[in-house]
Parts: structure tokens; C-alpha cells; sequence
């Protein structure tokens, strides 16, 4: 079924977005900027949104009533932008867009095409001022000038959120939409939750008490907090409905905080759509994969259009590439890790919570569902510290969780400066969560593998001058990038893959080798379990 606007009558409004409830496109207009007519079918976003990254199109019949939106889920809404004037050269724009459109076959049948000009364009033309095509342009992230006078903005599914402008000829304009079309298509949700250091308050990589020291990050007390703090994080979601959370496989029972895992196999484009929970702006910054600037997730002084920082309530798509330059190097093995993190306020935000990774499998090296062929079973470690004084958070938690009065003023202090009074630099000290995947004192659970199999370990840090971690194995070792260790090095930003043949069952430690910080509880515990048997011909032994 496809949508037929113009035989329903259908007008496009957009539409700033001003919060909604069940992820259903809010209606918040004034009903004067809602009347279906043609010359009033967009509004300019209110300055104060001037970009607001999902300023939406709502489908309204000629009654003025929204459309079921799900009639238009997992579709696209292509937006050519026709200035007055623009005359022959937008024609022909027009024309290299249907004819790209018609080379995708059945692809193209999940994009709509529409015209919005200054002037009547067409039957599914839609009629504005000057002024209202540029804020439809604004509103959804677009520079004016970057469309350029025949550009054209591909917008994903019912929230009208912007992918990408698009312009050019034929062949260009078809293979840039197969591959966005064709995109591996993610959705990932920042939701403001509490999350647990150490749901078993022990030292379990000892499996002993913790001593007076370690309880200092653990306990909760009237002028500390303990184990459990309200974060932001990244969760999976089923759809764009942002209604169902994935189901986190049994394999990934590791990643504890970290948001889902991004996979891609050089040559992939993937669309990241993501829905903003939580009380403050937040991003999803990519590292290694090639983005335009409207997907970087950060903004930079002088910059134009939409950055992909998201306002509470919004939702973006960001779009990357996944050229050559982004997956494995010459001396790397089949797969590699980048890190992804919140980038509105960088430091903040990562210590908040919003961390997570992205595998990049060369090409021909992945299975179906991205992992690399040749490899068993993979583990992702995040060594940092998170510094819960730095959090966007912090008041929250201090409110939650400590007696009024009591908890000492955070000093803005790094990681490594010492408060000068003892009671202030304990309270430091105790937000100061020396973690591995978000777990303390070998809480990470799930890293359980078979002696034999082909084991990756996805080694990441981040952080400050503080995240400066050794990794280290016990009861075997790893080659990386062709040389055999048992510790690797990570520093804030940095990642390393290391391969692992298990020849030693048993249960062994995996711990930051820095001092301070595995006696902070940068520790967990791995298990080898004897392999596996290949299964023997009924009737033998
Ligand atoms: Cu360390």
C-alpha cells in the first residue's frame, strides 16, 4: 500500500516538535497554523527551534485530521525544494529524481516524492512563502543554502526526521538512495534509569567481604551515595515506535551499561535513529565511520544545519558510511572496535552514562548478522572510570540517595586533584566509579567461553588522564596486531582487538593492572569451560 496524498486530499504541516507522549507526533500548534490550505500547509519553526532536528511532517487529510502515522512507518518522504524562479534547472531536478526513484524498483516504492516551491509545482506540489520553504528547511536541520535551489531532503518514516539532502544527477541520486534505503537500520533510545555498580556488594573476584576502604564506593550512606546512581544510557529498541526495548542476547550479557552494539561490514551505510528520553540535549558520536556533519552528533562553532544533538523529547537519524578507511587495516584481524559516546557536552555526558561501541567486520568477513566468520565469540570491555561528580546527574542522585545537608559540595575537580579537607575528598573519591562495563569488584557477569574457540576481546577506554588502563588476563594470552602479551594498553578513546585461543579451563581474573584501580574494583572474573565434544554417531561412544 502505498500513500496517496493527493487522492486523500492530504497536506503536509511542519511541525516543531514540542515533546510527545507515546511516540506519536505531538500536536501543540495554535489551529491557525494548523488550517489544511494549501498556502498555509507549513509554518516556520518558532526562532527558538531553529533547528530543532525533528521538526516533523504530519500527514492531514483535508479535514485538517492526522493520518494514521503508521501508514507511512518504514517509508520516506523525499522533499524537493522549488524556489520561485528556479524554473527549468528544477524540472530537470525533478525529472533525475523520478528517474532515480524508477532505477530502485521496488525499493522506490517506499519513498514518496513530493514538491514544496513558492510556486504550485506539480499535482502533489505544495504552495508556501519564501519564507516557509527556507523554515521547512530550517526545521528540519537543513541549511538553506546547503539544499540548494533544486535540493531535495530524504526524510525517514512517519517523524519526518531528516537523513540526508540529496542533488545531483541520475546515477548518483539512485546509488546514494539504494544505500540509504538498504541500510542497516538501528534504534536506540536514551532513557534516564538507575543502574547498580554492584548488585552483589562483595568483592567477588575474592569472594570476600569488601574491606573498609572498597566500601567507600559501594556503601550507601547519609553523605554518600553507594552502588546505585540514576543514569543516562543507550537502549535498543524494536522500532521507531520507541515502545518495545530489544531483548539484550545472552551474549551480550556483558556489556552491562554500554548501549547496544552497532555492527557493520565494510561497504554498509547504517541509519542510526535515535529518541531522546532524558532531560537534557544529548548526541550519539561515532568514531572511525565516515559521517557528513549533520550526522557527527557534536557542534562546532561556525557550523550551519543540524548537528545531531538531540533536545529532550527529539528524535534524529543519523546516517554513516562504512568505507575501507573505517574497518580493518592491513595488520588488523577481521574485525575492529570504534567507540560511540554522547557529544553534547562530552565530558559530561560519557560520565553520565551514554557510552557504547560500533564492530566494523571487512568486507566478505561477516556473517548475516555482522559478526565476523571467524571468530567464536566476541567481548566488549569498556575500562573506565566513571566520575560520577561530573555527572549531568549528580544533584539528581545527591537528592535521591543522601541525607539532606550532608553530602559535601562536589568540587570541579579532575579526576586526579585532591580535595583539601578529608571529608570532601572521600565524597570525591566515592563517586569515583572504577569500573569495567559499568561493574565494580567483579560484578560484570557473562564472559564464558569453551577452550579451542576463537576468542575476541574489544578492548576500550575513555575518560580522563585517570583512564589510563592495563587489561590483563590471567591464565592465558592474546595476540594483538601480531604480537603475543597478556596485558594491553588502552587510553581515554583508544581500542584494541585482542584474539584468544583458550588452552586453560578454569575460572581467571581479568583486571586492570593499575593499582589504584583494581583495588577501586576494576576486576572481573572469565570462565573457560572445556570444549566441546563434537557430537559422536548414535549407537557409539
Ligand atoms: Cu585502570
Amino acid at each position: 500500500m502505498g500513500i496517496c496524498l493527493p487522492a486523500l486530499g492530504l497536506w503536509l504541516a511542519a511541525l516543531p516538535a514540542l515533546g510527545q507522549t507515546d511516540g506519536m507526533p505531538a500536536m501543540s500548534m495554535a489551529p491557525s497554523d494548523m488550517a489544511p490550505s494549501p498556502a498555509a500547509a507549513f509554518s516556520r519553526p518558532p526562532s527558538s527551534m531553529a533547528w530543532a532536528a525533528d521538526t516533523r511532517f504530519v500527514l492531514k487529510n483535508a479535514k485538517g485530521d492526522r493520518v494514521v502515522d503508521s501508514d507511512f512507518r518504514g517509508r520516506f518522504l523525499l522533499l524537493q525544494v522549488v524556489r520561485g524562479g528556479c524554473g527549468q534547472p528544477c524540472r530537470d531536478q525533478a525529472s533525475e529524481v523520478r528517474s532515480a526513484l524508477g532505477d530502485l524498483g521496488e525499493l522506490g516504492r517506499r519513498v514518496r516524492f513530493v514538491q514544496v516551491g513558492t510556486q504550485t509545482v506539480g499535482p502533489d506540489g505544495l504552495k508556501g512563502s519564501p519564507t516557509a520553504v527556507d523554515g521547512v528547511l530550517v526545521g528540519h536541520g537543513a541549511a538553506p543554502k546547503g539544499v540548494g535551489p533544486a535540493g531535495a531532503l530524504l526524510l525517514d518514516d512517519e517523524y519526518g526526521a531528516f537523513v540526508e539532502a540529496l542533488r545531483g544527477p541520475r546515477p548518483a541520486l539512485s546509488a546514494r538512495l539504494r544505500k540509504l534505503l538498504a541500510a542497516r537500520v538501528s534504534y536506540i533510545g536514551i532513557d534516564e534509569e538507575l543502574w547498580d555498580y554492584a548488585p552483589k556488594p562483595m568483592d567477588l573476584m575474592m569472594d570476600a567481604p569488601l574491606s573498609t576502604h572498597q566500601q567507600i564506593y559501594v556503601d550507601n550512606r547519609p553523605q554518600q551515595i553507594g552502588s546505585v546512581y540514576m543514569k543516562a544510557v543507550y537502549n535498543g529498541y524494536t522500532d521507531g515506535t520507541f515502545r518495545t526495548r530489544e531483548v539484550r542476547q545472552a551474549k551480550w550479557a556483558h556489556l552491562g551499561i554500554l548501549g547496544p552494539v552497532l555492527r557493520a561490514e565494510v561497504g554498509d551505510t547504517l541509519r542510526v535513529v535515535v529518541r531522546n528520553n532524558a532531560r537534557q540535549p544529548y548526541s550519539l558520536h561515532v568514531h572511525g565511520l565516515r559521517y557528513a556533519a549533520s550526522s557527527e552528533g557534536a557542534v562546532t562553532a561556525g557550523s550551519p544545519g543540524p548537528r545531531g544533538v538531540i533536545p529532550p523529547g527529539g528524535t534524529y537519524t543519523y546516517v554513516f558510511d562504512v568505507p575501507e578507511r573505517a574497518g580493518p587495516g592491513p595488520n588488523d584481524p577481521s574485525s575492529i572496535v570504534w567507540p560511540y559516546h554522547s557529544h553534547a557536552d562530552e565530558g559530561v555526558d560519557e560520565n553520565t552514562g551514554l557510552v557504547g561501541a560500533v564492530i566494523v567486520t571487512r568486507k566478505g568477513m561477516a556473517r548475516p548478522d555482522g559478526s565476523p566468520k571467524d571468530v567464536d565469540r566476541e567481548f566488549v570491555t569498556l575500562f573506565k572510570i566513571f566520575d560520577e561528580n561530573r555527572s549531568a546527574l549528580l544533584q539528581d542522585n545527591i537528592d535521591r540517595f543522601t541525607e539532606p545537608g550532608r553530602a559535601p559540595a562536589t568540587p570541579f575537580l579532575d579526576e586526579d586533584d585532591i580535595p583539601t579537607d578529608a571529608e570532601t575528598a572521600t565524597w570525591v573519591e566515592s563517586n569515583l566509579k572504577h569500573a569495567i562495563n559499568g561493574y565494580l569488584f567483579a560484578n560484570l557477569p557473562g564472559l564464558d567461553m569453551r577452550m579451542g574457540e576463537h576468542v575476541r576481546w574489544y578492548v576500550i577506554s575513555l575518560g580522563s588522564e585517570s583512564d589510563l588502563h592495563t587489561p590483563h588476563w590471567h591464565g592465558q594470552t592474546v595476540t594483538v596486531g601480531g604480537r603475543r602479551t597478556d596485558v594491553v594498553e588502552v587510553t581515554p578513546a583508544t581500542s584494541v582487538v585482542a584474539d584468544m585461543v583458550p588452552d586453560n579451563p578454569g575460572t581467571w581474573m581479568f583486571h586492570c593492572h593499575v593499582t589504584d584501580h583494581f583495588e577501586a574494583g576494576m576486576t572481573a572474573l572469565y570462565r573457560v569451560a572445556p570444549a566441546v565434544r563434537p557430537s559422536s554417531p548414535q549407537g557409539t561412544r
